[in-house]
Formats: C-alpha cells, sequence, structure tokens
C-alpha cells in the first residue's frame, strides 16, 4: 500500500502559529511517522500557498515584489516546521514554475471537457489605476451592519458575506478613488457536472470523520452552484487562455495541485523524476489529506470535482481528517489582533517538543480546544516530568547504582508478567488509535503505561529489598526497562527527539518497527543516562502570559509598528533617494467626508506645497498651522479622494496615536533632513 500524506499549504503571507500546528501539520506529521514505523511506503508533503490577494496587498503596502513577501514567508515558515520536527519530503511553493505549468494543464483539461465555462458578471474598474478591482481591493462602508473600512466580499465586524456590488462608499485600495461598477469576464467551474460521481465516491466514505461527512452530505443536498476560479490581478498563475488577458486563477483552484507539483519536485530531487506517478497515478494509493475545519469544501468538494475532470487518472482523496479550532487562553485565535502563539517565539523559549507534547496532549479532533499556558505548565512538570521523565530517572539511577547499569532477563512472577501484559494490551489500543488520527487519547495511554511502571516500581519497593534479594530487583528493573523501551516507541511518533534520546539510554535500535515494542529486551547495558525533561518553572509561565497579553494590547492601541517584520536592508543610493525636508504648515483643513483626511498647504522655502494627509485623528487643522513638520518631498503626486497630493508628512504611528515629527529646534523650511 501506497500512502501520500498532505498537510493543507500554509498561506506564504505570515508567520506560523500553534493554531495551524494543532490543526493540520502536527496531526499528519504524527501519523506520518507511525505509518514509517509499521513499515509503509509513505511521502508527506507540503509547501506555500503562496497566490491570492492578500499577499499582493501586503506586497504593495511594503512596496516590494510579492516574490519578496513570498520568499520571506516561506523560509520562516519552514524554519518554525523545522524547530518543531515537522518533517516534510518535500516542501515545495505555489508561485514556481513546474506548479504553474501543471495548474494551466489541469484547467485546459478541464475546459477542453466542458467542466469550465465563461460568464460576464459585474465588477468594480477603477479608473485612476485602469484595472478591476477584486474583493479585497476594494474597501467602503458594510451593506449589513454599516461599518467603516468593510472589505469587498466581507465584513470583518460583523462577518457577513456579501455580492460586492452592494458595498456602499467603495474606495479602491490602492488610489483611494470611487471605482465604478462594468462589466468582466471570468471563468466558473461546472461542479454539477460531478455531483452524481461526488455523491457515489463520498457514499463510499462512511469511516470519515462526522464532520466533514456531514458536510459534504449537506452540500451535496444543497446542489452545487458554478464556481468563478479566476481574478483580475497580476499575481496568480496566468489563466492559459487567449482571451483571459490579465487574468490569472483563483488561488483556491491551483492550491491544491500544489500537492501534486510539490510531489513531481520531490521526485527530481531524489533523481527519480517519474516517480511520482507511482504514487498519483495509483487508484489504490491512499491519498490522505490533514486540514483544518474551514477548509472542508475545498478538499472534499471542489478539488475532488477537479481531479474527476481530468483525463489524466489521478487517485482521489481517501480520507480528509479535519481538525477544528485550538484557541488561546479561551479566546479565538487571531492574527488581526496579535492573539496568538507564534512557532518562531515560542521555541526560542521552550524545547520545541514540548509544544508537540501538549498539542498532541489537547488536539482539537472532534472540538474546539483551548492553549492555557497554566495548563501547558502543568501537563509538562506533571506528565512528561513526574510520570514518563520520573520512570526513566528512578529506573536508570537504581541500575546504574547498583548494577553497573546493567539489566539482565530473570524469570517473571505474575505481578511482572501482568504489568506487562496490561503494557501490551494499552499498545494494542495505541496501535489503533494512530491508525484512527486519535493522537489526544493516545498521548494519554502512553503516559497510562509509564504510570503503571511507577506504581509497579513503588509497590515493589526495590530500595527495600537490594540487600536481601538483588534477584527480585533485577526482576523489577527488567518490568521497568522493558515498560520504557515499549513506550519509547509507542512515543516516538509524538516526540521523536526525546524517544531516540530514551532509546540511547536503553542502548536500542535508531529506527525501530511498531511491533517490537510487544517484545521483550533480554539484556541491556544503559548508556549515558540523563534526565529527559525539565520543569517549566512559574516565572517562565508568568513571563509568556505577561507577553502575549502586552502584545494585543499594544496592537489594540495601534502599536503594531514594533512587530512589524523589519524590511529587508537597502543601500545607502537607495535611502539617498528620498528627499527629505522641513516644512511649515500655512493652512490645514479637513477632506470633507473623511474622518482621517487633512488637506495641508505648506512652505519649503522655494516653493509651496498641497498635499493630503492621513493624521486627522491626532491632529486639529488649527494646532497645526505655524508648526514645522518633516516631509517627503520627491514623492511622486498622488490623487487622494480627488485632491492631488503633492509630498508625504513623515510621522510615527504607536499607541493610537499618530505623531508628526518636528525638529528638535529652530529649522527654516526647505532644510534637508539627512
Ligand atoms: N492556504 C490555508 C488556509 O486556508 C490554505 C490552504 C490551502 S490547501 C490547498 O489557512
Ligand atoms: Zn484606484
Amino acid at each position: 500500500m501506497k500512502y501520500i500524506v498532505t498537510s493543507a499549504l500554509p498561506y506564504a503571507n505570515g508567520k506560523l502559529h500553534v493554531g495551524h500546528v494543532a490543526g493540520a501539520y502536527l496531526p499528519a506529521d504524527i501519523f506520518v511517522r507511525f505509518l514509517r514505523l509499521q513499515g509503509e511506503d509513505v511521502i508527506y508533503i507540503c509547501g506555500t500557498d503562496e497566490h491570492g490577494t492578500p499577499i499582493s496587498i501586503s506586497a504593495d503596502r511594503e512596496g516590494i515584489s510579492p516574490q519578496e513577501v513570498v520568499t520571506r514567508y516561506h523560509n520562516s515558515i519552514k524554519a518554525a516546521f523545522d524547530g518543531i520536527g515537522i518533517e516534510f519530503d518535500n516542501f515545495s511553493g505555489t508561485a514556481r514554475k513546474p506548479h504553474h505549468e501543471l495548474a494551466s494543464d489541469f484547467f485546459i483539461q478541464l475546459y477542453e471537457n466542458g467542466h469550465i465555462k465563461p460568464k460576464s458578471t459585474l465588477q468594480f474598474y477603477c479608473d485612476h489605476d485602469k484595472r478591476y478591482l477584486p474583493d479585497r481591493y476594494v474597501e467602503g462602508i458594510c451593506p449589513r451592519c454599516g461599518t467603516e473600512g468593510a472589505r469587498g466580499d466581507q465584513c470583518d465586524k460583523c462577518g457577513q458575506i456579501y455580492d460586492t456590488t452592494t458595498l456602499k462608499e467603495p474606495r479602491c485600495k490602492i488610489c483611494g478613488n470611487k471605482p465604478e461598477i462594468r462589466e468582466t469576464k471570468h471563468w466558473f467551474l461546472q461542479l454539477d457536472d460531478f455531483r452524481e460521481q461526488l455523491k457515489a465516491w463520498i457514499s463510499t466514505k462512511d469511516y470519515w470523520k462526522e464532520n466533514v461527512r456531514n458536510f459534504m452530505l449537506g452540500l451535496l443536498e444543497q446542489g452545487l452552484i458554478e464556481r468563478s476560479i479566476t481574478r483580475d490581478l497580476s499575481w496568480g498563475v496566468p489563466v492559459p487562455l487567449t482571451e483571459a488577458e490579465s487574468k490569472v486563477l483563483y488561488v483556491w483552484f491551483d492550491a491544491p495541485i500544489g500537492y501534486i507539483s510539490s510531489t513531481i519536485e520531490w521526485a527530481e530531487r531524489i533523481g527519480d523524476p517519474e516517480r511520482w506517478k507511482d504514487y498519483w497515478q495509483d487508484k489504490d494509493t491512499q491519498l490522505i489529506h490533514f486540514i483544518g475545519k474551514d477548509n472542508i469544501i475545498f478538499h472534499a468538494l471542489i478539488w475532488p470535482a477537479m481531479l474527476m475532470g481530468q483525463k489524466t487518472g489521478y487517485c482521489l482523496p481517501h480520507d480528509i481528517p479535519a481538525n477544528e479550532f485550538m484557541n488561546l487562553e479561551g479566546d479565538k485565535i487571531s492574527t488581526s489582533r496579535n492573539w496568538a502563539i507564534w512557532v518562531d517565539e515560542f521555541i526560542q523559549d521552550f524545547d520545541g517538543e514540548y509544544l508537540r507534547y501538549y498539542i498532541a496532549a489537547n488536539a482539537p479532533e472532534k472540538q474546539d480546544s483551548d492553549f492555557s499556558f497554566k495548563d501547558f505548565q502543568a501537563r509538562i512538570n506533571g506528565e512528561l516530568n513526574n510520570t514518563l521523565g520520573n520512570l526513566a530517572n528512578r529506573v536508570f539511577a537504581f541500575a546504574v547504582k547498583n548494577f553497573a547499569g546493567e539489566i539482565v532477563k530473570t524469570s517473571l512472577d505474575s505481578d511482572s508478567k501482568g504489568v506487562l501484559a496490561n503494557a501490551d494490551s494499552l499498545l494494542k489500543e495505541i496501535e489503533a488509535g494512530y491508525r484512527d488520527y486519535q493522537v489526544k487519547k493516545n498521548t494519554r495511554l502512553i503516559i497510562d503505561i509509564a504510570r503503571l511502571g511507577n506504581r509497579y516500581f513503588d509497590e515493589r519497593k526495590p530500595w527495600s529489598m537490594i540487600k536481601d534479594n538483588p534477584q527480585a530487583v533485577q526482576e523489577t528493573l527488567y518490568v521497568c526497562a522493558n515498560l520504557l523501551a515499549k513506550l519509547s516507541i509507542a512515543m516516538l511518533p509524538i516526540l521523536p527527539k526525546h524517544m531516540q534520546k530514551l532509546r540511547n539510554m536503553l542502548a536500542q535500535t535508531p529506527l525501530p518497527r511498531f511491533n517490537h515494542a510487544y517484545e521483550l529486551l533480554d539484556n541491556l547495558c544503559l548508556q549515558d543516562t540523563k534526565p529527559l525533561f525539565q520543569k517549566l518553572e512559574d516565572e517562565q509561565i508568568d513571563a509568556q502570559l505577561g507577553k502575549l497579553h502586552s502584545m494585543a494590547k499594544a496592537n489594540q492601541e495601534g502599536d503594531k509598528t514594533s512587530y512589524d517584520a523589519v524590511k529587508p536592508a537597502i543601500t545607502y543610493d537607495d535611502f539617498a533617494k528620498l528627499d527629505i525636508r522641513l516644512a511649515r504648515v500655512i493652512s490645514a483643513e479637513a477632506v470633507p467626508k473623511t474622518d482621517k483626511l487633512l488637506k495641508l498647504k505648506v512652505d519649503l522655502g522655494f516653493e509651496q506645497r498641497e498635499l493630503v494627509a492621513g493624521i486627522a485623528e491626532s491632529y486639529k487643522p488649527e494646532d497645526l498651522v505655524g508648526r514645522t513638520i518633516s516631509m517627503l518631498v520627491n514623492l511622486e503626486p498622488r490623487k487622494i479622494r480627488g485632491i492631488e497630493s503633492n509630498g508625504m508628512i513623515l510621522a510615527a504611528h504607536g499607541n493610537g496615536k499618530i505623531m508628526t515629527l518636528i525638529p528638535d529646534g529652530d529649522g527654516s523650511p526647505g532644510v534637508v533632513v539627512k
């Protein structure tokens, strides 16, 4: 049997946080490690999702190319995965050429089979920027709740989704002008063509998790509407049709194809370019997609339809174990509110495997779960240190002190036999649990093996027998060392690094099979024994909680600046291109119908200028008149709300306030700042 295991491709538009890890990555990594222990033929595939409007918007905002945004986050995400031992066979990215080629091919095959059709639609068009504006490029007042700053297709405040053209007072996010509504053409995937095939396919999936299966049955019941799969953007996979100039494929159309293109990249990298076909083009391959619950529709409906519509025979998803969400300290994780634990920061302060353990023990498999720092501390200390670590420490210390680390086979009394048999029946349950993605239950069962060992050790009181009955002590150590060997295999998928260390201390082979856990090790000589885990102190946990709350608070007050990623280095020549000077404000007035904008007239000594500045929330017009401020004077003119703006005021944005930068002394207008 061959397996392709995938995890949802993370957007290359932000860093990795614990919610991502809990949803799609750790459960998959654990599953893959388990399959390897079973000797299965498995590849684990992922990569970054590098298209979509948010990435182009980030790039526009920072004044860099989308590729630069993508490279920055691809590297950051990959480093975070490395730090917590998530090991893919290949980690690619969807902006790469082979992916573009395969995605175009997918489109063409569906198109030629009549499953993609064009249709006229109404869309915003900015006459100033001469372009159609995809949903997120438009901002206005929510037609449902009246909130300012609502996105083109969805309001963050009330969560409603609406037709873009119903947005009130729409503005182009690039230039601020009012866009017009124009007719344009887009291409739609005819999902209904696949209805019967999908129904038949789903009917064979009675083993799917309930959340996924019910969701799908509901959708099929409602009927399948066609889905627009093209967008007016320049960043993405160009639509491979001559009449679709300046349009790209919708990010959710090309992203899942990334699972295949990343496998192709893998095959090339291992020097066997056709090898990917052995997996993807074999109908019996078990293709398993690990995702978060918000991605179900794309993986269980649209993606299978896309695969069904290809001439190339690809395997279809065998299972889609979608997880629920992990909250944080009782609240939904939110990157915009900075309410998140970022993996790169976490692994600066803690061992990455502590995160694996806590998330595994608390996995949001059937319902949302919660990450709480106090609970994290309690579990690491209580379960890893005081239970598992304690069993290893006391057994190893005793064996080293009294028998120079030699543990030999002895005859077993009925208690000893009973303990070992109990452990084996737990192992059976654990083995079945891994097959069934039950990481949370397994974590508990493995710790139960350690509990069994501690109880047995306590009851046998080896410290009171060592003088009179060393044979009985040998037996106790033999049983406990074997329990440790068993759990070193059972826990290997969850804590690979620590269990490897434990196995080294037990002088065991690096990569066992799960089956070996049922066998007894007859003789062993302990090596280099050391404590496995470290306790987490209250101060460490308090510091994390303090940081979490202060970051969220700073964010709420508008002080995002200090947490923005530092931009890439520039040369002195780049800097020298900026002409920054002092300017004196001659007059100031509010721009009608806005809260944020002031129209200023300034004196630069050599000339006077008019410009629009977004500082009205912190300054009244009369406060500014007569002040000397600093200004970028060679920014190309821009039209803002119909007013030509010739320059930009420099101001710091922090703690919810805007603070213009003023000279420390009497500077006359026109003086250069450098
Ligand atoms: N990029 C991740 C998300 O929705 C999205 C997954 C793509 S999987 C093909 O958070
Ligand atoms: Zn515009």
